[in-house]
């Protein structure tokens, strides 16, 4: 049987590429999932705590993300819904499993490299802005792996920049298993699942990815945005002045994301998508992606807006699955106390 799990952070609403690159994956694998199959999938707030965090925000984030995941099609019969931050097991294994890696491993994240090089002076490099690079920014890897880790998840479904994150939760499950387990491999090693979806990449930079925390509200269009506020934005998106569709997302980033995020939501590939296109402008393609991502979110939309309204049951939904993901959680730890000799 299978344990899968994964994250998301109730960092603002979801926006298409948390959608397509992650959720709509959970919502499939649930569906397939076998008998014997456990899903688990987690609002992690702690992990949203790296970036400063307005506290009544974030309390009502995490609340909207639970409604969101609900929205989406997670249905909590089958899978456990819980917060990150309900679950202590998480942190005493974060502790654990981050005397297992090295300071030098976790300076080598893509995602610590782009942070340092914000805080880099950009007119003097040995300078550096101390104060934007908390501790948690270098070690959030290893605390997703022991988010990871502390159900002995098989399969982690995430996006493609997820890729050297569970690359590390693998590797830091290997040093746990060598330094304390030589014998018995006691965590297998997660495998990644990657969506079909390709990355998508901000409207109005398509050299960036689209993300919830990015400053331009209008590079993003949000799971809960009304038609209205699709149009708008997929109107002002960035592409190109080059005659005709294709598809290229080297020379023609912003058209090709327009193209993956029209492919992601009819099920055809960008390309197929791009042929269709190939002798039409982009005003055309720009109607087409603008309906297509209408048509996608008007059922998640609504049901996002009735269960809103449900705060009592979206606290039991929240309650009930951190029972069962600390029943899980809690007999690893007891494992991996003894195995360690702090029991
Ligand atoms: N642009 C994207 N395209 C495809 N997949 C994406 N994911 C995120 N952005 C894209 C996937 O969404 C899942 C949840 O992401 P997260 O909330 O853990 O945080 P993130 O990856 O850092 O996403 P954001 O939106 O950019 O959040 P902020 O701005 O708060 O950092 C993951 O599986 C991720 O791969």
């Amino acid at each position: 049987p299978r344990v899968i799990f994964s994250g998301i952070q109730p960092t603002g609403i979801p926006h298409l590429g948390n959608y397509f690159g992650a959720l709509v994956n959970w919502v499939k694998l649930q569906a397939e999932a076998g008998a014997d199959d456990k899903l688990l999938f987690s609002v992690v707030g702690w992990h949203a705590l790296t970036l400063p965090q307005d506290p009544r925000k974030l309390a009502a984030a995490r609340s909207d993300m639970i409604a969101l995941l609900l929205a989406v099609g997670i249905d909590p019969k089958r899978s456990v819904i819980f917060h990150q931050d309900h679950v202590q097991a998480h942190t005493e294994l974060s502790w654990i499993l981050g005397c297992l890696i090295s300071v030098g491993r976790l300076q080598r994240m893509t995602t610590w490299k782009s942070r340092l090089a914000v805080a880099r002076n950009a007119n003097d490099e040995s300078e550096i802005d101390d104060s934007v690079l908390n501790t948690g920014l270098l070690t959030y890897p290893v605390l997703q792996a022991a988010d990871i880790l502390a159900y002995k998840s098989t399969h982690v479904p995430v996006g493609d920049d997820q890729q050297q994150h569970i690359e590390l939760a693998r590797d830091i499950a290997d040093a746990f298993n060598r330094a304390y387990s030589k014998k018995r491999r006691f965590f297998s090693l997660p495998d990644l699942m990657t969506t079909p979806s390709k990355r998508i990449l901000s409207l109005t930079d398509p050299s960036a990815k689209m993300s919830k925390s990015a400053f331009d509200p209008k590079s993003r269009i949000e799971l809960t945005h009304t038609a209205a506020e699709i149009t708008t934005r997929i109107r002002g998106a960035t592409t190109d002045s080059i005659q005709g569709i294709t598809y290229d997302p080297v020379a023609r980033p912003g058209t090709s994301n327009l193209l993956t995020i029209l492919a992601a939501c009819t099920g055809e590939s960008a390309e197929a998508c791009a042929a269709r296109f190939a002798s039409r402008d982009h005003g055309a393609l720009k109607a087409a992606v603008t309906e297509a991502v209408e048509a996608a979110l008007a059922q998640p939309r609504k049901e996002f807006t009735r269960l809103r309204a449900e705060q009592t049951y979206l606290a039991d939904v929240a309650a009930e699955g951190a029972v069962k993901a600390r029943e899980m959680a809690d007999a690893t730890l007891r494992e991996v106390r003894k195995l360690t000799g702090l029991a």
